[in-house]
């Protein structure tokens, strides 16, 4: 097999697993040419372990990208130097008298220049800490993995949002729940001992998209992760990682002073419990000096919680965060709640829980909320949440692993749906307010910011089970940098690093990405619907009326009988709208003026409603179904065509998945079509 790289040159393609996901370092075609005559030395000043993988991740990415090796640090430099460095680590960066740019681009920001130094002409990747030049290295080596002009660089980047993790909900038995890329990464009975090369890997993948952080185990929390054995474990890939600026978080379990300490309560306002996760902490951190902190799920889906002794959300993170404090650790405490005595209606639940508590949490606690009011559904209406805290830092939890939208086996970028989401406007304070902004901490000023990603990878070779879902955690890292990139743009570059430089391949590649969520939305759960699942969360199950509880039905949400289906949560219905600051507010409630991708989310419609294409709504419905399953097809045929240009092994994977979604999607039009037409 061969292909036509941008050069036009022949050359065979290897087989590859997707074990390398973006970082491959292909050669980036005709800028090759140019790229060779710009960089010839690689000068790297410092000497931690992070200025050494600098260093080893610019020699390897170059030569291969270049199909020769550059020259190693020398004393002096000629023309065509790559410089890296800090101030306090080089005299040359100092030399060049940036101090006020770097101060602007802040710890973890850089700087990458076209400069002149000793009359020669170089490169400069300047940063105020290592990270931060380990950072700018990536961003460097991504411009030329896709190909662009590194001729005459002025690039200041510093990050918008500043947790950026990743979520595991890894089980310490190697398991992982929502996991479709096979068992967990962490070898738990090997560690500390034994260390998995696959353990730099990852923290590599994560600094290449700037993920500053990780929490480890699952927020169905084991409370064995807290006892000493399991720190020491955790400390050792805490070790292996902070070369890299990735953080140690882990997930707590609320009852473990019970649990593991033998208290005989775990009341947050109890003495000796707080002097219990005290301890913990400096526990903790005398294994782990820099570690982030806990990630919390209390009074949610059965774990334990302030509310088991009376207490409220506010109280029960005041105690961790106490803990945590002295260390500069901090507490994200989700708001992923829904305790059924709050309110009839699922989605409102969380909100009326959590804005009475604002202004009661400590400094140093962000309250971590999902994207939408339910749970990672294909297409929810921004969480309420966004904007309604002013004094509560308030970060946004999203989902790569794809629960809700295909799993490892429909291959739906994440990118568009994360944008829509980002790009709503809560109108907190006016127009413009939109969650993007809200996140980083522009519209109510915050003390934190961030977004962190339940995320994706397993010890699949491809590490993400789909070769296209790798797309998803990397859009995450780059979104959490940056919520303005668009998402075409993120499709674009991590198909050229990831597949090819080929023009054509890849806007055939970034099409299919770009189209894929909203075709997933449509032959799964178009207009607004949700929850039109049952069991683990794949197949369509409008059925479902029963489960241990209403809201995890299909027939709870979906609300359909012989006049009408959706749940009314209009001012006249249950007034969830309400929630909505005004403007939004009135849009969503006004049936005429509701986007009509939420209409059923909002609105209770009957059969023959007359949507704004002329079709009743049953109709709609119906092209809907029609339309998304066809595209699905649409997308084979479209990767089929590519099969000279992808190497044989990704390009075969990808297509038995693609088989599996277009029969699949057809499944999910003729259950749902069937089960409503009756
Ligand atoms: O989406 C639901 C999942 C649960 C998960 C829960 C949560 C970790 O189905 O598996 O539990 O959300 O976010 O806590």
């Amino acid at each position: 097999m061969t292909a036509g790289d941008a050069t036009g040159s022949q050359t065979p393609l290897k087989d590859e697993d997707g074990s390398q996901l973006w970082l491959r370092y292909a050669s980036p075609g005709r800028a090759a040419k140019s790229y060779r005559r710009i960089v010839r030395q690689i000068h790297v000043d410092g000497s931690s372990a992070t200025s050494g993988i600098i260093r080893d991740e610019l020699h390897a990415a170059i030569a291969s990208m270049l199909g020769r090796a550059v020259l190693r640090n020398q004393n002096g430099f000629q023309a065509g130097a790559l410089l890296v460095g800090t101030p306090t680590h080089s005299a040359w960066v100092r030399d060049l008298n940036w101090m006020g740019d770097l101060r602007a681009v802040g710890d973890e920001g850089y700087l990458i220049r076209s400069s002149t130094i000793a009359n020669h002409r170089v490169t400069v990747i300047a940063a105020n800490t290592e990270t931060g030049a380990l950072y700018g290295t990536f961003h460097f080596l991504r411009l030329m993995q896709t190909g662009q002009p590194i001729g005459r660089l002025d690039i200041a980047e510093r990050p918008s949002l500043q947790v950026r993790l990743m979520n595991h909900w890894d089980n310490l038995n190697g398991t992982i729940e929502r996991g479709y890329a096979g068992r967990s990464l962490w070898q738990w009975n090997e560690l500390p001992e034994k260390l998995n090369a696959r353990y730099t890997d990852y923290a590599r993948a994560c600094a290449s998209v700037g993920i500053n952080g990780a929490v480890i185990n699952n927020v169905n929390a084991d409370v064995r992760v807290l006892s000493p054995e399991y720190l020491r474990k955790a400390a050792a890939l805490a070790d292996l990682w902070r070369p890299f600026g990735v953080r140690m978080y882990l997930s707590a379990n609320f009852a473990a002073p019970v649990r593991l300490g033998g208290l005989s309560t775990a009341d947050p306002l109890d003495r000796k419990v707080a002097d219990w996760w005290k301890a913990k902490a400096d526990e903790i951190y005398g294994l782990i000096p820099d570690f982030g902190g806990f990630l919390v799920k209390a009074n949610s889906e059965g774990q334990p919680g302030p509310k088991t002794y009376g207490r409220t959300h506010a109280q029960g993170a005041n105690v961790l965060a106490d803990a945590l404090a002295p260390h500069k650790g901090m507490v994200m405490w989700r708001a992923f709640v829904y305790d059924e005595d709050v309110d009839p209606d699922r989605a409102k639940r969380a909100y009326l829980e959590f804005t009475r508590l604002d202004g009661q949490f400590r400094p140093n606690v962000a309250v971590q909320v999902k994207n939408g009011p339910i749970d990672f559904q294909p297409r929810e209406p921004f969480h309420p949440l966004f904007g309604a805290m002013k004094q509560t830092p308030v970060i946004a939890e999203i989902q790569a692993t794809q629960e809700y939208l295909g799993q490892a086996k429909h291959l739906v970028y994440l990118g568009t749906m994360w944008k829509e989401f980002l790009d709503s406007d809560t109108c907190a304070e006016g127009r413009g307010s939109t969650v993007a902004k809200v996140l980083a901490g522009q519209v109510h000023p915050s003390r934190i910011t961030g977004m962190v990603s339940v995320t994706n990878p397993g010890l699949d070779a491809n590490w993400c089970g789909h070769h296209f879902s790798q797309s998803n955690w990397y859009a995450f890292g780059r979104l959490a940098w940056n919520p303005e990139l668009s998402a075409a743009e993120i499709a674009g570059e991590w198909t050229r690093m990831t597949f090819t430089n080929d023009e054509k391949a890849v806007a055939a590649i970034r099409d299919m990405m770009m189209s894929s969520r909203e075709t997933f939305v449509d032959y799964t759960m178009p207009l607004g619907l949700h929850h039109l699942i049952g069991g683990d969360h794949y197949a369509p199950m409008p059925w479902n009326d029963r489960a241990p509880r209403a809201d995890w039905t299909a027939t709870y949400y979906h609300q359909a009988s012989a006049d009408g289906i959706g749940f009314d949560r209009t001012r006249s219905g249950n007034g969830a709208v309400e929630q909505y600051r005004p403007p939004v507010c009135e849009l969503f409630d006004d049936i005429e003026r509701c986007p009509e991708k939420y209409l059923l989310w909002f609105h209770r419609c009957g059969w023959d409603y007359r949507m704004k294409s002329g079709r009743t709504l049953w109709e709609e419905l119906c092209a809907k179904y029609f339309a998304g399953a066809q595209q699905a097809a649409e997308m084979r045929d479209r990767w089929q065509s590519l099969h000279r240009i992808i190497d044989a092994r990704r390009h075969g994977e990808v297509a038995k998945r693609l088989a599996i979604q277009v029969a699949d999607s057809a499944a999910w039009r003729d259950r749902i079509l069937e089960y409503f037409g009756r």
